[in-house]
């Protein structure tokens, strides 16, 4: 496969400003007749063929300016349509007709059926599956879609922009017009036909705007759709508060569908979403759940915007739309809820899916500059350090500062479809700076270490820190070049409160240290005694901070910190140290330094003053994964285990039977949907594990009255999964799995929760469950949900499974990936990504994760998707 590169774009030679679509919906034959409106570009003569692409397409007409083209005048490969001797004139009408079978699309990409509802996906090359076209960001058209279509299978038919005309026709059929009036991208292109619920409500804009809004579920589900509902409203309105973005058509209408292979996707005017992140009541989904669906409502809606109003030339271009609505729907769920456990999930997350990444085979800047399948690049890196990339420069220039910014961007761009060097002049121009060194975080790969040492003058009262950039080689790029790293920094007195920090260094302004050379040194001058600093509050930089402080001083600032997220982070390295040392039979840690850490989390457990979210957070202990990783070489998955078993123990102990009275306390009203109600119930799931893991008396019991008594789906998952994962008692765990399938066997969503608890079992009992689990009959590698349910946190999570008898798990781990590829080679590619740090793991079982690697690579046909990973895999 052709390998597409950044330095090769070219403008297009033709672009389509107009398309016209007819849609006839059927399973086994749909015709989509399109008529778009073409016009050579400035210095394309006029010999200069039209090659539009197109993929797995079957052709059954063309015509130009109306007339039948004849044979002669186009031709096909699978890949593409050119069309020879076009009228001279500058624009000219080409219509095409094409037949589609979506009940035959596995692949989910353009037009399919989710359990009888039709629906597309266009992005990233989708639209190329339903008609020829230039399928490419940068040439935009306004669409007017004419859909029709059985009425009794499918009563609603809707595309993007504002409904039209719609009627009746013969033989049981019927008709829907939509037009689109902003000109957009095809990857924006949606229509869906279906029998659907809905559940309705308005919103008037700031300016007065009288906004539809619809959620379209499965039928009987519309009751389901209410939480997303209100998230949507309240997208609407902080977008108008924070970036003073309005919404622009009459209607904004969501579609819940099953069958999904991402999150969902913001079609202008038309999101279509996976269902998991609609559908929601407290029987069914769990808190998580709910923050969840806030997030994804949220980060669609603002692609209205960012990503819709001003688009991306090409997929390099992939963060300008993805990294900056990351940024901003995180920062709507700090609003929403509290903004210093959100900032700990966050980057919980981008520690445990994009430093791997970045420093793994498959590492790559956050503008990418050559890929072969551009699905293999929605990544942690574009999404996740992206959004970090626009932190940086919100902090580097301050809050005014780049809401000038942004309002810039949107007044110069909008219509257009940029590149991340249109987005950053914007700040520059906004707030005067010069970005020219910043630019480079977007095109080098690697997670950057700042190395820290201290020096303390007691003579002269002086603190220096000394602080030193340098970022490891990654795949392809050997040298490395210097970053601006912003540090956002406090000191801590003796008596936990921040000092107001003196300083000359031109390096400092305010509380935040950049960092643009390779080191910077700083000297606090007036210092009574050597203060504790605090650094990279906020997690302000995606960087790796290697500082030697001693256990004490982590112990002082998971106490003291005026910064919460570095009390957390505090507690959280200390762990994640102590776990590795004691994996690798180190000795950096004594007994007392053990005994300390359990005090200390555990005071941070059972104090009242410190929010329950927060509690909850402190005690998830860095999982084993996070831990063989932080090893990085040589690990015994099974050591590993043992190490943090043995922690969890001591801290259960610990806990008690104050543990077990808190958790007793924490049985809030079951019917409350507030947060307070959903932190304290995060905060007593989070210590059941403990309890049970060390018998504290009674725990067991009371794990499994939650767990009968449960109202809802965050009790009943809560005391589930503590239950089969650290009760020791196989028969109640059988017995309240078994009670679960049971309740929920025929609801595909909770259903698939069933699968991921049971594919975290841990050991040679989990490997031998996961392959049971293979064969159940709800197990389907058709439904992407299901497959990533049971495979990913296998795979991604559960290496003491993965690696018994020999890895065979890895054997069978591939055996799926290779049977998915016939079906959706996306999916089988996303979810072989999940191993990629194996390499950590000792010789003999990654050796056979090397094996499982060539094998999938051996085989006939295999996809573009999988094979690029693969390769990288094995590079
Ligand atoms: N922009 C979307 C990314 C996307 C996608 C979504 C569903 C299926 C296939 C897809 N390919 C790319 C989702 C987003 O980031 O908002
Ligand atoms: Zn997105």
């Amino acid at each position: 496969a052709p390998v597409i590169r950044l330095k090769n774009y070219t403008p297009p030679a033709y672009t389509i400003t107009h398309v016209d679509m007819d849609v006839s919906l059927a399973a086994e034959d749909t015709v989509v007749t399109t008529t778009m409106k073409v016009v050579r570009q400035a210095g394309t003569p006029t010999s200069a063929p039209l090659v539009l692409d197109g993929d797995e397409l079957s052709l059954d007409g063309l015509w130009i300016n109306g007339d039948k083209a004849d044979d002669a005048n186009y031709s096909t490969t699978p890949v593409e349509l050119k069309i020879h001797r076009l009228p001279e004139t500058a624009a000219f009408d080409v219509t095409i007709r094409t037949r589609l079978a979506p009940v035959k699309n596995t692949k989910l990409m353009g037009l399919y059926q989710s359990s009888g509802v039709f629906c597309t996906q266009c992005e990233a090359e989708g639209f190329r599956r339903i008609t020829y076209f230039l399928d490419r960001p940068d040439v935009l058209a306004v669409y007017k879609v004419r859909l029709e279509a059985d009425k009794a299978t499918c009563p609603i038919l809707l595309a993007n922009g504002n409904p039209g005309e719609a009627g009746e026709l013969p033989d049981g059929r019927h008709f829907a017009v939509w037009h689109d009036p902003h000109p957009k991208p095809s990857y924006l292109f949606a229509m869906v036909g279906g029998d659907l619920d809905v559940l309705s409500d308005t919103f008037t804009t700031a300016s007065g705007r009288h906004v539809d809004l619809n959620i379209y579920v499965e039928t009987g589900k519309a009751a389901q759709a209410a939480y997303a509902m209100d998230a949507l409203k309240r997208s609407m309105v902080w977008d108008e508060l924070e970036y003073g973005c309005e919404y622009d058509l009459e209607v904004f209408n969501i579609v819940a569908v099953s069958d999904f292979n991402m999150g969902a996707m913001e079609n202008k005017g038309l999101n279509v979403f996976n269902d998991k992140y609609v559908l929601a009541d407290a029987d069914l989904a769990t808190d998580a759940d709910f923050a969840n669906i806030e997030a994804i409502i949220a980060h669609e809606y603002f692609h209205n915007w960012t990503g819709n109003r001003i688009t991306c030339r090409d997929w390099f271009q992939l963060c300008l739309k993805e990294g900056l609505t990351v940024y901003r729907d995180q920062e709507f769920s700090a609003d929403q809820r509290s903004r210093a456990v959100q900032r700990i999930q966050q980057v919980r997350w981008l520690k445990s899916g994009q430093f791997p990444e970045d420093a793994g085979p498959l590492a790559h800047p956050v503008r990418p500059s050559a890929y072969k399948e551009i699905n293999n690049f929605y990544t942690a890196t574009v999404y996740q350090k992206g959004a970090e990339l626009v932190r940086m420069i919100a902090t580097l220039i301050g809050p005014e500062a780049y809401r000038a910014g942004t309002d810039l961007y949107f007044e110069r761009h909008d219509g257009e479809a940029a590149v991340v060097e249109d987005f950053l002049k914007c700040f520059e121009d906004a707030a005067g700076v010069d970005l020219s060194q910043f630019a480079r975080w977007y095109e080098q790969a690697g997670t950057p270490n700042v190395d820290v040492e201290e020096e303390w003058d007691a003579g002269s009262c002086k603190y220096t820190l000394v602080l030193r950039q340098h970022t490891p080689p990654t795949p392809g790029q050997q040298s490395k070049k210097l970053v601006p790293i912003p540090v956002r920094f406090g000191l801590m007195g003796s008596d936990g409160s921040d000092i107001e920090p003196r300083t000359r260094s031109s390096a400092v302004k305010d509380d935040v240290i950049v960092l643009t050379r390779r080191e910077t040194k700083v000297t606090f001058t007036g210092l009574k005694t050597k203060p504790t600093p605090s650094l990279l509050r906020g997690f302000s930089a995606p960087v790796k901070l290697n500082f030697a402080e001693t256990q004490a001083s982590r112990l002082f600032r998971a106490e003291h910190d005026s910064d919460l997220f570095n009390r957390w982070e505090a507690l959280d390295g200390y762990g994640l140290s102590l776990l590795s040392d004691d994996a690798t039979g180190g000795s950096s840690f004594t007994e007392k330094d053990r005994e300390a850490f359990v005090l200390a989390l555990c005071k941070t457990a059972l104090d009242d003053s410190i929010e329950p979210q927060f509690r909850a957070n402190a005690l998830s202990l860095p999982n084993e994964m996070a831990v063989a990783r932080n090893i990085g070489k040589n690990v015994d998955p099974a050591i590993v285990q043992q190490s943090r078993s043995a922690l969890l123990k001591s801290i259960g102990r610990q806990l008690g039977k104050r543990g077990l009275d808190l958790m007793t306390k924490l049985d809030t009203d079951p019917n409350a949907d507030d947060l307070a109600a959903s932190g304290e119930r995060a905060l007593k799931y989070s210590l059941l594990p403990f309890l049970l893991v060390s018998g504290v008396e009674g725990a067991h019991n009371l794990a499994q009255s939650q767990f009968v008594q449960a109202k809802t789906m965050t009790d009943r998952m809560g005391a589930l999964s503590a239950i089969v994962h650290f009760s020791g008692d196989e028969v109640m765990s059988e017995q309240c799995l078994e009670a679960f399938y049971d309740r929920y066997e025929d609801n595909d969503l909770v259903l698939n929760t069933w699968f991921t608890l049971q594919a975290m079992v841990p050991n040679a009992a989990g490997l031998e469950r996961f392959e049971r689990l293979l064969d159940h009959p709800k197990f389907s590698l058709n439904n992407p949900n299901r497959a990533r349910s049971l495979l990913g946190p296998f795979a991604a999570n559960n290496p003491t499974a993965f690696y018994a008898n020999g890895a065979k798990g890895a054997t069978l781990f591939a055996q799926q990936i290779m049977t998915l590829d016939d079906k959706n080679p996306q999916i089988a590619a996303r979810l072989l990504t999940v191993i990629s740090s194996y390499r950590v793991f000792k010789a003999p079982i990654s050796d056979a994760v090397t094996e499982a690697l060539r094998t999938i690579r051996a085989k006939e046909p295999l996809s573009i998707d999988v094979q690029e990973i693969v390769d990288s895999l094995l590079s």
